[in-house]
């Protein structure tokens, strides 16, 4: 009797379905198409985008959104190349992702096949793992062991290219190794050291003025309830960023955001949760010299660099900030009611930069202020809608106005500042979360990088509000040549057509409206919202406005 045999690509799709890997996102190319044939049997869907790119982005952003790794597909060559950036955005925001690229047969190993390049090379400094699957038996546990890997410390992206050979041929199943799922891999949450959490508790106890920076991390770690039960129990003002944003709602007594320079001026305990002291935390520069600084994170080599610390503490946010609350109770007790003059104080400051602000906001110029837009934004997310950024200037305005009103509920790319991550992010934030609204505000020139792949949208039923702040210009960039070279040769490199997006959704199969009036901008978003379809609202804004947060950046001083 012959033995049953199985495939390389089959091979793969049990492992992805081992893992709880529910969907790939994939541009075709012959190498890889045995690995459909494998999604077809295990029940994975395929989901065919027009740029690879878009395919790891959407990975990336799945991983995000599930807490589960995303999964992108592509071909040898141009096709790994042009998921390169999607990778590497994973990688510095800390996403876990799978790529798996194909290759030339190993059969024809630097023979000069078709598309045949050096592909483990390019991939090792920006994964956390990237090999090569050297015979078909050990398809599956090559992929166990990518998926292993992007769970060492602080999470990230793994590569894999199959040899198209490989991943063709067929061995009796007997021979195959095939990790079962739940049995291949063990959680990597770590507690942190005991002693170092009872030396957090102390610093908390003797504190009179702290708080906390609630990083990405906080959302990796789903420590959502931990950060929220910390801040509450220990009366500490919390500030938040990136996919931290969101942990605690707008409106919580412990929710502060535009006070945060004051608070890292003045405070004398500083904690700072699951984001490194990189170029959005001016490289821990400006902190008071005189506060303690407490660091947490996932990765031992983001722990003191850049600036020293008082006290490290490697680990799981989560675990660790249940612990230090656990430590504290009973330590704190007349500390926490003392700590309302610190809350009051910092609220405001807080409620005057925003009745500042709050005339711009509510502007009526035309062409429409920026702030404008993103103020109407910030009014029209619900509790459901997964906001979006991918744009340069008129997403600097939307980091100070928009707020998500639930954890989770905010993607930005992450520090590499991948422009074109947006579509793909809002792909995957609807394919995963059917239940949530979706809303992407994008700058013109970040949306015209992956904008094709809103025929993606249509063409799976994935609708999302589209939000173009359109100043037919590269705006952020245009800021910086005019502040150094003169406004009379600020136009070079930086000025795009004025293109009405709106029409181009339509085009595509989607909703689509031209907005120049801001009293317009609301019922605009209704109409889209009401539409049930993928959406473009092209809102032109005025290109003379910048944001103070492009304004300020260092690069241009
Ligand atoms: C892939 C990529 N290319 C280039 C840049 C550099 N960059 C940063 S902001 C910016 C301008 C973006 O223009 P737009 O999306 O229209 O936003 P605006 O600044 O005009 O509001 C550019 C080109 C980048 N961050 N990412
Ligand atoms: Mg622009």
């Amino acid at each position: 009797m012959m033995s049953e045999t199985i495939s390389g690509g089959h091979l793969v799709a049990k492992a992805l379905k081992a893992e709880g890997v529910e969907v790939i996102y994939t541009l075709c190319g012959g190498h890889i198409i045995d690995i459909y044939d494998g999604c077809v049997d295990e029940g994975i869907e395929v989901i065919d985008v027009r740029h690879e790119q878009v395919a790891a982005h959407a990975a990336d952003g799945y991983a995000r959104i599930t807490g589960k790794p995303g999964c992108a597909v592509v071909t040898a060559g141009p096709g790994t190349t042009d998921a390169v950036t999607g990778v590497a955005n994973a990688f510095r925001a800390e996403s876990p992702m799978l790529l798996i690229g194909g290759q030339g047969a190993l059969s024809q190993h630097k023979m000069g096949s078709l598309q045949d390049l050096p592909h483990v090379d390019m991939m090792t400094p920006i994964t956390k793992f990237a090999a090569t699957v050297p015979s078909t038996e050990r398809v599956a546990d090559i992929v166990s062991m990518a998926f292993r890997e992007c769970y060492h410390g602080a999470p990230g992206p793994s590569f894999l290219e199959i040899p198209r050979d490989v991943l063709d041929a067929k061995v009796p199943l007997e021979k195959a190794r095939i990790p079962a799922a739940g049995h291949y891999r063990a959680s990597t949450r770590q507690q942190g050291d005991p002693e170092a959490i009872e030396r957090l508790a102390d610093l908390l106890a003797h504190a009179e003025k702290p708080c906390i920076l609630l990083g990405s991390q906080v959302w990796t770690c789903r420590a959502t309830d931990a950060a929220i039960d910390f801040v509450r129990s220990l009366n500490v003002p919390a500030y938040m960023n990136g996919s931290g944003r969101g942990t605690l709602a707008p409106g919580d007594p412990h929710h502060f955001q535009l006070s945060r320079r004051y608070a890292f001026t003045e405070a004398d305990l500083i904690i700072i949760v699951g984001t490194p002291f990189d170029f959005r935390m001016g490289y821990g520069k400006r902190l008071s010299p005189t506060a303690k600084v407490v660091q947490i994170d996932l990765d031992y080599r983001t722990v003191g660099k850049n600036r020293d610390i008082d006290l490290g503490i490697v680990g799981d946010a989560g675990l660790i900030l249940a612990a230090t609350a656990q430590a504290a109770s009973g330590r704190i007790e007349n500390g926490v009611a003392r700590r309302k003059e610190w809350l009051d104080e910092l609220r405001a400051v807080e409620t005057q930069a925003y009745e500042k602000r709050l005339p711009r906001q509510l502007s009526g110029a035309q062409p429409i202020d920026p702030y404008r837009l993103v103020h109407e934004i910030n009014e029209f997310l619900t509790e459901d809608t997964i906001y979006i950024g991918d744009g340069g200037d008129i997403v600097t305005f939307s980091g100070q106005v928009v707020q998500p009103k639930s954890p989770g509920h905010w993607m930005d790319p992450g520090p590499l500042g991948t422009l074109g991550v947006g579509m793909a992010f809002a792909m995957a934030a609807k394919q995963a979360r059917r239940d949530k609204e979706v809303l992407c505000l994008f700058g013109d020139g970040a949306f015209s990088l992956t904008g094709w792949d809103f025929e993606t949208m249509v063409r799976f039923d994935l609708p999302f509000i589209g939000v173009i702040g359109n100043n037919s210009s590269m705006n952020q960039i245009r800021y910086g040549q005019a502040a150094k070279y003169g406004e009379d040769r600020a136009r070079v490199g930086n000025t795009l057509g004025d293109i009405r997006y709106g029409e181009f959704a339509k085009l595509l199969g989607g909703y689509g409206e031209e907005v120049r009036d801001p009293a317009e901008i609301r019922p605009a978003l209704e109409r889209a919202r009401q539409s049930g379809k993928p959406s473009l609202i092209n809102v032109w804004v005025d290109p003379e406005v910048y944001a103070p947060g492009t304004m300020n950046q260092t690069m241009y001083k």
